[in-house]
């Protein structure tokens, strides 16, 4: 039985009852797509998911892709290959890509509802997968030569990767060392090395396009210092006719290292050396032009929305995998007669402490799956508005603002809860191979830390998406929420649970405002350690975010659930629609109030934490 369990019911509840995503379908680019269409390409990738993808899941963790440091190649496990094979005939990559680019467009809010699946299955073979769609970046960003290998890169299945990391530069990608020297060609001669790149190396495509961070040499006004300074170079592990797509000599981009990692081990996650084999790694510009770090962050934003779904899929499928075990686990009595040495033993299910955990991961889990298909419902608008030459410029703020969000907080709250509440409610057997809980614990880890850890996700939301914003995405935001509180839906059924989603609203504002003074109080010659105040409640703010709009998509679907709990059907559905009442009572009553108490720590944030001496840690 495969690994992955999925949840499309409550994806095809919150798409279309919660977030009426039919307004889109029939429309514009989408004018082949309707509800029928949609939830038929769910069903299939969903079988895709918990088959042919997800079988290879367990055996390419313990027997990972082995690297020869000789030939400097990366072998992937047979069962991997299949799988990955699986994942590209099935098309889904093409959900994502323009039509003149081979693809067949659809909404995002479709995307990142079968990403989910497709993540959740396996993750690994969902970032091998990326060429395809890397290659869009080419198509948009590039000069026809760029566009020719783009073409190339989907016709031919090439895979890509995004190479930023060195040594020295992490979270500070300005601090790269990685030098472009520009030829009398127009090609460019890549040196340094780069660190911690996926899919660095591996034998499942023929060529690997290489997007890499470099700092041009000898170029007037260019490659200065920090990340304004880097430019984006192509390098392919293969030169390329672009004519023909004929392979030729192999480039100087060799992987001399593989990391041995604590999970996700079936992605070869490699050390790229570029031209310090006795061979030049040649590239060219990515669209002739110096303007590397917004170019990388074409890919970057559509990373972080990724590595958000994917802790969030692997949190959904791991809640599912502890509900069928507590159903069938039997283990002491009921509380009630916890005293009665001969009463019957009882399913684990039916302990109040295992309620309370399943009761977390549900609300958790569903609150997070409405955060991403919300953003992306926003990214409807802007690809709506896009293909209609507009910009829509609210939705554009909006996405950037909830971006960081889906990312940082849906990392940090998936893992914390796949590893206290999920793997905890098997006991000892969530810790042992048999079930794949610990594999999801190892494999979650990392959507923490890559694509920017959440220190770097609390920063980007604070300074750049709400202060640079000068708070308009977040005043968005908050009136859409607080529209919500005032239209006093629900018929007087969700009361209590509306005055605590206003006082968790009032409190966030209240952890921004207290930042916003601290940021203009650094301002004044003289205070400019102030700025730490702020730094000390970034992933605060960010945390606290996440629970507010979780809180609201939730109890905007508790209010369709509550009038759907009115109409005759069946047995199951009905039990959905209470799950969903219940799951948002249970965010509101027990998650929301706890930002009141992140308000006054906030509040009350001081300086001693900086003041005090390293050696006192
Ligand atoms: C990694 C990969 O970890 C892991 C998974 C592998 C996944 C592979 C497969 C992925 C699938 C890909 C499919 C592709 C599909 C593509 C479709 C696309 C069509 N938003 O604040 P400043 C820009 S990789 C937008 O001064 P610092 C902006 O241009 C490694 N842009 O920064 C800005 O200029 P301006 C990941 C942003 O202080 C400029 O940067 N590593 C944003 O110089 C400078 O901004 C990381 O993520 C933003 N939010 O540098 C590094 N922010 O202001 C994490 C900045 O004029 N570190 N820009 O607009 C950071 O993010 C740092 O904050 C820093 C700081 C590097 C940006
Ligand atoms: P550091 O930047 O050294 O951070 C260490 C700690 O300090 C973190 O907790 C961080 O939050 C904190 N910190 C750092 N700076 C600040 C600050 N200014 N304010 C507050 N806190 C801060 N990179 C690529 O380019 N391409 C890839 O394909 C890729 N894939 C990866 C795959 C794996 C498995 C791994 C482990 C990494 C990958 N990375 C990739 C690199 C990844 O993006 C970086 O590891 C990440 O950005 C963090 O950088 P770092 O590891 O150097 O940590």
């Amino acid at each position: 039985m495969s690994h992955y369990r999925s949840n499309l019911r409550d994806t095809v509840f919150t798409l279309f009852e919660v977030l009426g995503r039919e307004e889109v379908l029939g429309t514009g680019p989408w004018e082949d797509l309707d509800r029928e269409s949609v939830e038929a390409i769910l069903d299939e990738l969903d079988h895709l998911a918990r088959t042919k993808l997800s079988d290879s899941f367990a055996s390419s963790d313990r027997q990972p892709p082995v690297f020869d440091p000789d030939t400097h190649t990366v072998t992937v496990p047979e069962a991997f290959k299949r799988s990955y094979r699986a994942l590209l005939d099935s098309g889904a990559w093409q959900l994502e890509l323009p039509a003149d680019l081979g693809g067949q467009p659809s909404p995002p809010s479709l995307q990142w509802a079968a990403n989910e699946l497709l993540l959740g299955a396996n993750p690994a073979a969902f970032l091998y997968a990326a060429g395809p769609k890397m290659a869009q970046v080419l198509w948009r960003e590039g000069t026809e030569r760029d566009r020719k290998l783009a073409q190339l890169m989907v016709e031919r299945e090439w895979a890509a990767t995004m190479v930023l990391t060195e040594p020295e530069a992490g979270s500070d990608v300005g601090a790269g060392r990685t030098k472009a020297y520009p030829q009398a060609d127009g090609t460019w001669h890549v040196e340094g090395v780069k660190r911690f790149i996926t899919s660095a190396e591996h034998d499942l495509t023929e060529n690997i396009v290489h997007l890499v961070l470099a700092r041009p040499v000898g170029v007037e006004g260019k490659g200065g210092p920090g990340t304004k300074g880097l430019s984006l170079f192509l390098v392919p592990k293969f030169h390329v006719d672009l004519e023909t797509g004929e392979l030729g000599e192999r480039n100087g981009a060799v992987t001399t290292g593989l990391e041995h990692k604590m999970g996700i081990k079936a992605s070869a996650t490699g050390e790229v050396t570029f031209g310090a084999q006795g061979t030049p790694a040649v590239g060219w510009l990515l669209g002739d032009v110096h303007d590397g770090i917004a170019q990388m962050f074409h890919i970057i934003e559509y990373a972080r929305m990724m590595v958000g779904t994917k802790a969030i899929a692997t949190l959904s499928s791991g809640y599912l995998n502890a509900l069928a075990y507590a159903k069938e686990r039997v283990q002491g009595p009921d509380l009630t007669r916890a005293a009665d040495k001969t009463a019957p033993r009882t399913t684990i299910v039916n302990h109040p402490d295992v309620r309370r955990s399943l009761m977390t991961q549900k609300a958790g889990v569903e609150g997070m799956r409405a955060l991403v298909l919300f953003t992306a419902s926003v990214q409807d608008r802007v690809a709506l508005a896009a293909s209609e030459g507009r910009v829509d410029d609210e939705a554009v703020r909006l996405n950037d603002l909830l971006l960081p969000v889906v990312k940082g907080y849906g990392s940090e709250r998936s893992w914390v809860l796949l590893g206290t509440e999920s793997l905890q409610t098997f006991g000892g057997s969530g810790y042992v191979e048999d079930h794949p809980l610990e594999q999801y614990v190892r494999d979650a880890k990392i959507d923490t830390l890559y694509e920017g850890t959440t220190a770097i996700q609390g920063q980007d939301l604070f300074f750049r998406k709400i202060v640079r914003d000068r708070g308009r995405a977040l005043g968005d935001l908050s009136a859409q929420v607080q529209g919500w509180i005032d239209g006093g839906g629900g018929n007087g059924r969700l009361k209590e649970e509306r005055e605590l989603l206003q006082t968790a609203l009032t409190d966030t504002a209240g952890i921004v405002e207290a930042m916003i003074g601290n940021a203009m109080g650094s301002q004044v010659p003289g205070q400019e350690r102030d700025i730490y105040l702020v730094g000390l409640n970034t992933t605060r703010l960010l945390m606290a975010l996440g629970d507010v709009v979780c809180g609201w998509l939730l109890l905007r679907g508790a209010e369709v659930a509550l009038a759907r709990l009115g109409e005759d059907q069946p047995a199951g559905e009905q039990a959905f629609y209470e799950g969903k009442v219940a799951a948002a009572r249970w965010f509101a009553r027990t998650v929301l109030p706890r930002l009141t108490a992140e308000r006054v720590a906030a509040e009350q944030t001081d300086l001693s934490v900086m003041d005090l001496p390293e050696a006192a840690f």
